[in-house]
């Protein structure tokens, strides 16, 4: 697929942040450590990807505004259009050299989401889309799975850490979601979640209590991949309120229905 400018920008600066975090992985037991709060780490591969990440797409688009996890937000002189950027999703993995973790970025313009790369460099798998163009991993087009029952398919969710409030809420979705299908996967990052659900690896995906840079990128594959994407809460939205449910369409409105109950 023929990309635009900022896709390809965004592309360029997931690989080269990549690179750097590979590095680090091998030797993540030098890596200086610092918690945030329970179960929340920050690593200097966060603070470093994020340093790349920065250079990279604020270089090239100065006039942008920026949203990054640990780096915080700036007004771009365009109001119109930001960076929303996690520059490492699965640090708690991450730390734990288990490799599952991946970059994410977002272009959003006018309040909607137009671009998306999440990148895994552990797996070489480069995930993106561009509104109305598609979703892709490396060179394949990607479609959500076509699943339509519930026993056969898989769900992917977040299990709250550090005492996090939603718990209680998350046990009750499990209870009700465990028994009628085929398993529900906690895999410690949200950004990897969304692209499993663009490439049809898990028939669905819902999370609560997120951040925006957690889900800007992914929401958008899921998309273009064909999939539904809605706010847990009908009412909410999903960047602002940071709660997500996703699916394929076939199976959507019973997942939606175990969940909201
Ligand atoms: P992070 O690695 O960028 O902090 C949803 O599960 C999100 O919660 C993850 O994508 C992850 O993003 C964040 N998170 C923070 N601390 C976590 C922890 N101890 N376990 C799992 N996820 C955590
Ligand atoms: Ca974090
Ligand atoms: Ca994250
Ligand atoms: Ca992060």
């Amino acid at each position: 697929m023929v990309g635009s400018a900022n896709l390809n920008i965004m592309i360029k600066a997931a690989r080269k942040a990549g690179r750097g975090l590979i590095k680090d992985f091998r030797e993540v037991e030098n890596l200086q450590v610092s918690v945030k709060g329970a179960g929340d780490f920050v690593s200097r591969a966060d603070l470093n990807a994020e340093k790349t990440l920065k250079e990279e797409l604020m270089g090239a688009r100065p006039t942008y505004g920026w949203l990054a996890e640990e780096g915080g937000e700036e007004a771009g002189q365009d109001p119109t259009r930001r960076w929303i950027v996690d520059p490492l999703d699965g640090t708690t993995n991450f730390l734990h050299g288990l490799p599952h973790w991946a970059i994410s970025i977002g272009l959003e313009h006018k309040g909607q989401i137009v671009a998306g790369v999440v990148f895994d460099p552990a797996k070489d798998e480069m995930f993106f889309a561009e509104k109305g163009a598609g979703a892709w991993m490396n060179e394949s087009r990607l479609r959500v799975s076509g699943r339509s029952r519930m026993i056969e398919s898989i769900f992917a969710t977040g299990l709250p850490f550090g005492g996090r409030s939603d718990l209680p809420a998350t046990l009750k979705d499990l209870g009700r979601l465990m028994p009628v299908c085929a398993g529900v996967r906690r895999w410690g990052s949200a950004a990897l979640d969304l692209a499993y659900v663009a490439a049809g690896r898990y028939d669905g995906y819902w999370e609560r209590r997120l951040n925006a840079w957690d889900l800007a990128a992914g929401l958008l594959i899921v998309k273009e991949a064909g999939g539904l994407v809605e706010p847990l809460d009908p009412a909410g939205d999903v960047l602002e309120n940071g709660e997500i449910i996703c699916g394929n369409e076939a199976i959507f409105s019973n997942f939606a229905k175990a969940i909201r109950g």
